[in-house]
């Protein structure tokens, strides 16, 4: 009898930590990369840390005037082929494909994978870490609409 409630006070204390650890629910969860991708990726500061940073200089204008800077982070096109394409049947079915961005506070912004895809456009998208989570980067945009705040999913499509 009293193994058996030893075991169920280690039990307690193992999900207690476990709580402990995962913190409040829904903050700071980590964003996904999924889709039409061969292997999903959790976006975390490890993964994130594995790629070469990338910068670009960009300026866009909001509704509190102009803003920008220079932002480091990672390009979104190598996440993309880390995931690995998915591929689409028939004539470059590749172009045919976007990429679905979503905010925590479910704003959403997409791209045409053609944008990122160095056999196309090959734009620097990024993905920068701020204090407040992930953050898209669309450079060459002038309106800073796509430029996505505390991304919790990048969907490809
Ligand atoms: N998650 C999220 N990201 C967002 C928005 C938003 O409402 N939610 N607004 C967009 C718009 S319309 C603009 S102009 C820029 C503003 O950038 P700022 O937050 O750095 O001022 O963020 C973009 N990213
Ligand atoms: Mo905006």
């Amino acid at each position: 009898m009293t193994r058996h409630r030893q075991a169920l006070r280690r039990l307690c204390l193992a999900a207690l930590l476990l709580a402990a650890i995962a913190g409040p629910a829904g903050a700071g969860d980590e964003a996904v990369l999924d889709g039409a991708v061969t292997r999903p990726l959790a976006l975390s500061t490890s993964l994130l840390d594995g790629f070469p940073e990338s910068g670009i200089d960009i300026s866009f204008a909001t509704s509190k005037g102009v803003e920008g800077g220079r932002y480091r982070g990672v390009l979104l096109w190598a996440l993309v082929e880390q995931a690995g394409l998915a591929p689409l049947p028939g004539k470059n079915g590749a172009i045919r494909r976007t990429v679905l961005v979503t905010g925590r506070d479910g704003y959403q912004a997409a791209l045409a994978l053609a944008e990122i895809d160095p056999h196309y456009e090959g734009k620097a998208v990024l993905l920068a870490r701020e204090a407040d989570g992930l953050r898209l980067l669309v450079p060459g945009d002038r309106h800073g609409g796509r430029n996505v705040r505390d991304v919790v999913r990048i969907e490809v499509r």
